[in-house]
This record gives C-alpha cells, sequence and structure tokens, in this order.
C-alpha cells in the first residue's frame, strides 16, 4: 500500500516569493515583535495596530510581485503524483500553496484573505484593509470583523484532522519553520512516536532539529523539488 505522507510548512517556503518570515533578523514589523502583535490582547487593546498589520500583508499578498515559488509547487505535484495520501498543513496565512495547485491542504493558522465575525464565528473572503470604524457585514457592528488567523493563546485550527492524520502518516516533512511555536512544532514527536520517518527541510537547523531522523539544509526552491521529484 502506498505510503501517507504529511507535510508541515512555514514562513520559510514563502520567503523566496517575497514574504518575510516572522523571527529573521529582518523580520520585525515596525519595531514589534510577531508575539507582541499576534495575540488577543494586543487587538484588544490596539485593534487599530493589529489591523494595520494583517492589512500591510493582505496588500503585499494581492500585489502581482507575489507569487507561488518552485517549493509550493513541487508540492502540489506531488500531491498529483503520489500515489497514497499527501496532507499538506501550513502554519502560513498566505493563499500561495492553494494557487500553486495543493488541495489537500490545511491552514492551521487561518487565512489572511478571510475575516471573521466575532459575534456570529462566520468568514468572509476579504481583499480590502479592515479598519476598527468598518461595521461588519455579518452583524452591524462596527469593528466587530477580525482576521481569520490564529493568535498566540488561541487554538490552532482542525487540531482532531491533524493528529488523526499524523497518527496515520508513514513520512512527515517538515519545510521552512523555525520550530519555535507549538503545537505544530511538536508535530514531529508525535509522527514518530507512531513510527512515521522525519526529515526537516530548511534554510538552517531549527529549533527542533535533533527530533528529525534526517535533515537538509538550504534554500526551500532548491531542497523541495530535488527532494520531491
Ligand atoms: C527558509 C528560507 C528559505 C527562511 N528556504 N527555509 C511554552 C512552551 C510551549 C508552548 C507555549 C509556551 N508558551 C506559550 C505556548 C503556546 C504558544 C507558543 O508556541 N508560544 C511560543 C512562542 C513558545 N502557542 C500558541 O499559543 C498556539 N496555540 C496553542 O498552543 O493553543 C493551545 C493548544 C493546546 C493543545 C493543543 C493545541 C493547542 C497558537 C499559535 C499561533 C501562532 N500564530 C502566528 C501568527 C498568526 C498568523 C500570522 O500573523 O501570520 O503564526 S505566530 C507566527 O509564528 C505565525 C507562524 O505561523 C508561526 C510559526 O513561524 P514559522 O513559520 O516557523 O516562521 P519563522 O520566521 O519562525 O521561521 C522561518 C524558518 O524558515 C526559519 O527557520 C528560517 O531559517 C527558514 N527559512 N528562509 C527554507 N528560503
Amino acid at each position: 500500500m502506498a505510503e501517507n505522507i504529511v507535510i508541515l510548512t512555514g514562513a520559510g517556503i514563502s520567503a523566496e516569493s517575497g514574504i518575510k518570515t516572522f523571527r529573521a533578523s529582518d523580520g520585525l514589523w515596525e519595531n514589534h515583535r510577531v508575539e507582541d502583535v499576534a495575540t488577543p490582547e494586543a487587538f484588544f487593546r490596539n485593534p487599530l495596530m493589529v489591523q494595520q498589520f494583517y492589512n500591510t500583508r493582505r496588500e503585499q499578498l494581492l500585489s502581482a510581485a507575489i507569487k507561488p515559488n518552485a517549493a509550493h509547487q513541487a508540492l502540489a505535484r506531488l500531491e498529483t503524483a503520489w500515489p497514497g495520501q499527501v496532507l499538506l498543513i501550513t502554519q502560513n496565512i498566505d493563499n500561495l500553496h492553494e494557487r500553486a495547485g495543493s488541495r489537500n491542504l490545511i491552514h492551521m493558522h487561518g487565512e489572511l484573505l478571510k475575516g471573521r465575525c466575532q459575534t456570529s464565528g462566520g468568514l468572509l473572503e476579504i481583499d480590502h484593509d479592515l479598519t476598527p470604524a468598518l461595521p461588519c457585514p455579518l452583524c452591524g457592528k462596527p469593528g466587530c470583523l477580525r482576521p481569520h488567523v490564529v493568535w498566540f493563546g488561541e487554538m490552532p485550527l482542525q487540531m482532531e484532522t491533524i493528529y488523526q492524520a499524523l497518527a496515520r502518516c508513514d513520512l512527515f516533512i517538515s519545510i521552512g519553520t523555525s520550530g519555535n511555536v507549538y503545537p505544530a512544532a511538536g508535530f514531529v514527536e508525535e509522527a514518530n512516536r507512531h513510527g512515521a520517518h522525519t526529515i526537516e527541510l530548511n534554510l538552517e537547523p531549527s529549533q527542533r532539529l535533533t527530533a528529525f531522523a534526517e535533515h537538509r539544509h538550504g534554500l526551500a526552491t532548491d531542497l523541495v523539488p530535488h527532494y520531491v521529484d
């Protein structure tokens, strides 16, 4: 029977498409660490600042310059060609995996091009700036529509499906993530526990390096097509 593959991606896979990673030396946003902006407390205290963080990133994602790269494309090819199951779990809120053609995809930290009504939980496609004064199209309350992203202290999305897939997988591949943020940083142990082969593909050794059976270091656009094809 064909092997089941689970792939976890992080900001490093989109770096060569022109999207900044979080923890690189130039990864600060207007001198704020992501840990200080991406929290429900920050949104409560200063919704304008947090909305601006996501407005800037949404505008960038929608610009013509940002496109899927060879690593996103290689993973989409793998999903089509592989006889077993390939589940792609991304921590990224950009849409570059789906634009490259990946379909069996979980956005565990949400999606930049969606907003969520805090009253009803309903989701909306968003291609414009959000501001605290804007009435929510779903419930009418000003400032109610928030970015559909998972902040620190919030539960990442589709965790049950993810843990079920990790329990069944034969191969776990982690690409372009620093291994600083849980629960994603713990997926390698879960895969190990269930007997999967585990491999890290990253620019540099991650925080979780020693948990992986195998690692390769370099640019995602080199490593991923080479590994997959
Ligand atoms: C390249 C490259 C190239 C560059 N090619 N590679 C203490 C211990 C353990 C846990 C906790 C703790 N205290 C608090 C926690 C929990 C907390 C947490 O992990 N905090 C840490 C800071 C310690 N986690 C949470 O709160 C999460 N929720 C939670 O735990 O709920 C409870 C729960 C319980 C039980 C089960 C399940 C849940 C929620 C985390 C939400 C994270 N949200 C963010 C922001 C929102 C989305 C957004 O704005 O985009 O998500 S934070 C930010 O970090 C973002 C990312 O998805 C995430 C991960 O970052 P990533 O992708 O790894 O990026 P970088 O920049 O760190 O790394 C990039 C890597 O790429 C680097 O290694 C480069 O070398 C490499 N690279 N160029 C290949 N060209």
